[in-house]
């Protein structure tokens, strides 16, 4: 737990698909922390977030003790090793599982965001045609790596939540707006 020598700050947005990561991590972690809403996320970047993520100057930014981390899944790097006691591990242990996960957090990112942007953001039918056609060809290796690793349980890694699940979770809400698109 986040006692008073270790304190926790979570900048987000309410709508953030990477705020809900972290915010995921946060709970199963069983961490306590204060929620920091960035009122005006796209007009209007409030002073703490400018200062605490200059380079991107996005959320979710975590400040544990005054020290920003960005990037919501280098943040739950960040917790799985600073907070490794607290609650379950997202993260396999073992090194080869380890980076199998870390694999597929990637390819999220990478490959099942930008085909998705092509739906939302495209300016022709045809773009967005692509982006479909990219999004459910990535949906479809994703669901083979999903059920090989996961061997017909719950998550991606068996029987308990970890990292590649935290990763796509967050985006549960934007793949129902997505199956309706
Ligand atoms: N790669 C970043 C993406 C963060 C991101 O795109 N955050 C959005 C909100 S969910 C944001 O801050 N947008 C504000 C902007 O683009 O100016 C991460 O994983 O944390």
């Amino acid at each position: 737990m986040a006692g008073q020598n270790n304190q926790l700050k979570l900048l987000g947005s309410f709508a953030g698909p990477f705020v809900l990561r972290v915010k995921l991590a946060l709970s199963f972690k069983g961490l306590s922390y204060e929620y920091i809403e960035e009122k005006d996320l796209l007009n209007n970047k409030s002073e703490l977030l400018l200062k605490s993520n200059p380079v991107h100057k996005k959320v979710p930014v975590l400040i544990h003790n005054g020290k920003p981390v960005c990037e919501s899944m280098i943040i739950i790097q960040y917790l799985e090793e600073a907070f490794a006691d607290a609650g379950p591990s997202l993260l396999p242990s073992e090194p080869h599982e380890r980076t199998v996960a870390r694999f597929w957090a990637s390819y999220i990112d990478e490959k099942l965001l930008s085909s998705w942007m092509m739906v939302f953001r495209g300016k022709t039918d045809e773009q967005k045609a692509e982006g479909t056609r990219q999004s459910l060809a990535v949906a479809a290796t994703l669901e083979g790596a999903l059920s090989e690793c996961s061997k017909g349980k719950p998550f991606f890694r068996g029987d308990s939540v970890g990292y590649v699940d935290v990763a796509l979770g967050g985006f549960v809400a934007w793949i129902h707006a997505l199956e309706k698109l």
